[in-house]
């Protein structure tokens, strides 16, 4: 067995900076208003918070295009505020992962401002540039994640440059050594501040062949990984989780097996699929099915064994809201919620808790382009729109998939604007804010934070919630019911994932303890029980 980590013990906190505190009435998030938060984050329990970015940025994609590594966005404060924020955030016993944006940087770096002045600059091979093709348009057809074709025309030098997401932010080219470097040195002066780790957003495209069309998982991936693992963290134990969207389990271990020193952890996102045509793009919906929820998260906790390690969520910032989205933000929103954390939290890996899904928070709805702000959203629409989709479809699919639904402003609580902030916020709150905000969830002993708070808890109290081994059970489509197996000791976590009732029959297993539920009822016996909408409970079974 490998050793064990603080990573894997903790539960990890998701702050989105812009949108999650305002502390000088501008509109948009910044890091004296996290600072101010810190008390509450201790409160909930968390041991880590992932940080999306807050360097230097024209914010083409908020943050996610740096213009320059070493420094703070203006709008976010300074390095000063953000000496202090590791500081108080260590104080509580919460450290500060980085989130590392390393495949891509801003057209505005000046790297890339240096790479465009010609073909000979020094800087030029920190990017991928390619001649046009014989009939003089881009290189191949590689397609942008945000839409439209994945290289960018460059007059002056009469070659493309590669984008694989916004055309303001240009690809680095891992293949030059000096680039790695450039990187590993950058992550060297986070380490010395004293950080926590970083998230590493997209890094299963660094080892790309754009010439070849391959993007993820390219043949040099892994041997820069441990490059990178022996030049920075690789002899400190911090948490490094990688945001690989392509991975299998197998491949989950190539990044995340300890022999191979790579990573810590994946982010993989087979589950995030579940409700999209397959081949097709997350716009394109199919209804989601419990069924296929089970098979991918039985599939993942059995097969990675103890060779690598894995992330639980549901949300990032990327994602809509899982209240709104597979849970019943409606009459059944406090449930499903608490079903939601109990299924996830009480799975083997490190879970993770996006700003606001602690209180339910929820998708918001939009009528019209202008109200949106994402990027991919925006692009996505223009190019589908000329393409001659009809405008109401694709409003539909962004209400349902688009990432303003993670992005809009924590609510706090029932003032102007959720507390957020006393200015204008960069995007619209969500009306909802009256109902769902901190201040009465915090006031409420039966609310959705205090199930997450009861979860995190646990999870420091019982080393089964970390290291058991899972058990799926047969049972109806529509209960999720699994054990845990640890030193034996077992759990039996069930949960109806549906608005309606459902039949729970297991005669076999003798309910003992309630460890947690989300209805206060007493467990007696597990044959035929009828479990009501959304019910959810943890028992110890008695041997
Ligand atoms: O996301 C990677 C990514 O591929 C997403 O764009 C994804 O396809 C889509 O948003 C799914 O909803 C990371 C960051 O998390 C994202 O915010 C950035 O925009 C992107 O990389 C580029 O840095
Ligand atoms: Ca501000």
């Amino acid at each position: 067995m490998a050793s064990k980590h603080w990573w894997q013990e903790v539960v990890v906190y998701q702050v989105y900076p812009r949108s999650f505190r305002d502390s000088n009435g501008d509109g948009i998030g910044d890091l004296q208003g996290i600072i101010s938060k810190l008390d509450y984050l201790e409160k909930l329990g968390i041991g880590a918070i992932w940080l999306s970015p807050v360097y230097e940025s024209p914010n083409d994609d908020n943050g996610y295009d740096i213009a320059d590594y070493r420094a703070i966005m203006k709008e976010f404060g300074t390095m000063k505020d953000m000496d202090e924020l590791i500081v108080e955030a260590k104080k509580r016993h919460i450290r500060i992962v980085m989130d590392l944006v390393v495949n891509h940087t801003s057209d505005e770096n000046k790297w890339f401002i240096e790479a465009k002045k010609g073909k000979d600059n020094p800087y030029r091979d920190y990017y991928v540039w390619a001649d046009p093709s014989a009939d003089g348009g881009a290189p191949n057809d590689l397609q942008s994640t945000f839409s439209g074709s994945a290289w960018q025309y460059d007059e002056k030098s009469n070659q493309y440059y590669l984008h694989l997401f916004s055309k303001k932010q240009p690809d680095l080219n891992w293949q030059n050594p000096k680039v790695r470097q450039e990187v590993y040195d950058m992550m060297n002066f986070w380490i010395d501040k004293g950080i926590g780790g970083f998230r590493m957003d997209v890094i299963d495209l660094i080892g790309k062949i754009p010439e070849k069309k391959i993007t993820g998982n390219g043949p040099q991936l892994h041997e820069f990984l441990h490059e990178m693992n022996r030049q920075t963290f690789g002899d400190k134990d911090m948490l490094t989780v990688g945001e690989t969207w392509g991975a299998t389990p197998e491949i989950a271990k190539l990044y995340s097996d300890p022999k191979r020193q790579e990573l810590g952890m994946v982010f993989q996102f087979e589950h995030v699929g579940l409700d999209e045509q397959p081949g097709k793009e997350k716009w394109d919906l199919q209804p989601f099915k419990v069924a296929g929820l089970k098979r991918v998260f039985n599939k993942w906790q059995t097969e990675l064994d103890n060779d690598g390690w894995n992330s639980l969520f549901w949300n990032n910032h990327d994602l809509p809201r899982i209240v709104s989205r597979w849970g019943n933000d409606k009459e059944y929103r406090v449930q499903s919620a608490k079903m939601l954390a109990i299924l996830l939290h009480m799975m083997k890996g490190t879970p993770y808790i996006y700003q606001g899904e602690e209180i339910g928070m929820t998708n918001r709805k939009v009528s019209d382009i202008s109200e949106v702000s994402d990027i991919e959203s925006r692009n996505m629409y223009a190019e589908r729109l000329a393409e001659g989709y009809d405008k109401d479809d694709l409003i539909h699919s962004i209400n349902v998939k688009g990432r303003d639904n993670a992005r809009t402003p924590m609510q706090w609580d029932d003032s102007i604007n959720g507390g957020f902030s006393s200015g204008k916020p960069w995007l619209a709150v969500n009306p909802n804010y009256k109902e769902i905000n901190v201040k009465s969830a915090l006031d409420d002993p039966k609310s959705i934070f205090y199930t997450y708070q009861k979860l995190i808890q646990l999870r420091k109290d019982n080393p089964i919630m970390i290291w058991g081994d899972f058990e799926l059970l047969k049972t109806a489509d529509d209960i999720f019911a699994y054990e845990r197996h640890y030193q034996g000791e077992t759990w039996l976590v069930v949960n109806n994932f549906s608005n309606n009732e459902n039949k729970l029959d297991l005669p076999d297993i003798k309910p003992g303890e309630v460890i947690i539920q989300n209805y206060l009822e007493e467990i007696k016996s597990l044959s035929n029980l009828t479990l009501k909408p959304w019910q959810s409970f943890v028992v110890k079974v008695v041997k």
